[in-house]
This record gives structure tokens, C-alpha cells and sequence, in this order.
């Protein structure tokens, strides 16, 4: 008797595994064709905490703009994205410098300081419009150049990443 309500425990609780196995990916499918992208992701020093943001969660954090000419477009363009200063602070992540990468693989060291100094932003838009990937987005580092000339300078266009795709503070 034993043995058999044992045998048929054990089948019934094979069934609700298997139930919930085929439940389980219809599930993520769902889940996953209504949910936003990882535009990027950010971490914080010594593989600390890591937040991946979509562009939704972007859009939240206060607006910030800059208008500018820049060397790779003609005429000024409009500029909206968000603060990297506010965006790190939000983030309650602090350090000497942010180690960018792109979705080309292209890196480059910005010093922090440059945030609160310069005012860089995370630009998520240009003109108004999203930018594709094809058009350098759809996050680009964007400096005030036109602001400083100081910044119309390679060290900065160096820094000015289009296609970021993760921070690293350090
Ligand atoms: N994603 C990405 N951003 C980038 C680069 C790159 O290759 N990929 N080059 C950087 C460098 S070193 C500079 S000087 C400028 C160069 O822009 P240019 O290639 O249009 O001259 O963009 C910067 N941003
Ligand atoms: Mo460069």
C-alpha cells in the first residue's frame, strides 16, 4: 500500500512538474514580448551592483538638453538625454572615472569630474527623434561643445561615445 500511494504521489507529482515545465516558457515568452529592452547597463566599482536600464527607465530621470554643433552632424542639433551626473547620482554610484563601452566595442575613459564640470549627457534623442543605431544611437555621449572651447577638442570628441551600451565606474 505504501509502496503504491508512494508510486502514485510520485506520478502525480511528475505530472505537476511537467505542468508547470510547459507552463513555464509560455510564460517567459509572454513576458519577454511585452517587456523593454536593456538599452544599457550600469555597474559600480568592483563588480558592485550592476542596474540594466531600458529606454523607459531612462525617460523617467529629469530631461536634460544641450544644443550644439558637433563634428558629426551639420548645423546645431537638439540634444535630449539625461545628466550623467544626475544619472550616477541617482545611482548613488561615485568614483574616479566611468569606462565606457559601445555597441561596437569602441571604449573610452571618461574622469568623472568631467560630469559635474562639463555637464555630458546621456542623449537619447536627437531633434526629437530616437536615434537608430545606424545614426549613432540610441544613447550617445554628448558634450556642450559649442559651449566651451576647451571641448571642441580631440580628448572630448574621444570621449563622446555614440552606441553606449555599458558604464563602468571604477
Ligand atoms: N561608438 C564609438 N564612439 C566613438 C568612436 C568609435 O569608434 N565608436 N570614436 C571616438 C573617437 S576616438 C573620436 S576622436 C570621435 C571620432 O569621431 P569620427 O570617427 O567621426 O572622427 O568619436 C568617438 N566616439
Ligand atoms: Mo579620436
Amino acid at each position: 500500500m505504501t509502496t503504491r500511494r508512494g508510486i502514485i504521489s510520485a506520478g502525480f507529482a511528475g505530472f505537476l512538474l511537467l505542468a508547470n515545465l510547459s507552463l513555464a516558457p509560455a510564460q517567459d515568452v509572454a513576458a519577454r514580448s511585452t517587456a523593454q529592452p536593456v538599452v544599457l547597463t550600469i555597474s559600480g566599482p568592483g563588480g558592485g551592483a550592476s542596474h540594466d536600464l531600458t529606454m523607459a527607465d531612462l525617460e523617467k530621470l529629469p530631461k536634460a538638453e544641450i544644443r550644439t554643433t558637433t563634428p558629426w552632424h551639420n548645423g546645431v542639433q537638439h540634444f535630449e538625454g539625461v545628466s550623467l551626473q544626475a544619472l550616477m547620482e541617482s545611482l548613488k554610484l561615485s568614483g574616479a572615472n566611468a569606462q565606457v563601452t559601445a555597441l561596437n566595442r569602441y571604449r573610452t575613459t571618461i574622469p568623472m569630474k568631467d560630469f559635474s564640470e562639463f555637464k555630458p549627457i546621456l542623449a537619447y534623442r536627437r531633434n526629437g527623434a530616437p536615434m537608430e543605431v545606424r545614426e549613432k544611437g540610441p544613447l550617445f555621449i554628448i558634450y556642450p561643445y559649442d559651449s566651451n572651447t576647451a571641448l571642441k577638442h580631440d580628448t572630448y570628441f574621444s570621449r563622446s561615445a555614440w552606441q553606449v551600451r555599458s558604464i563602468t565606474v571604477e
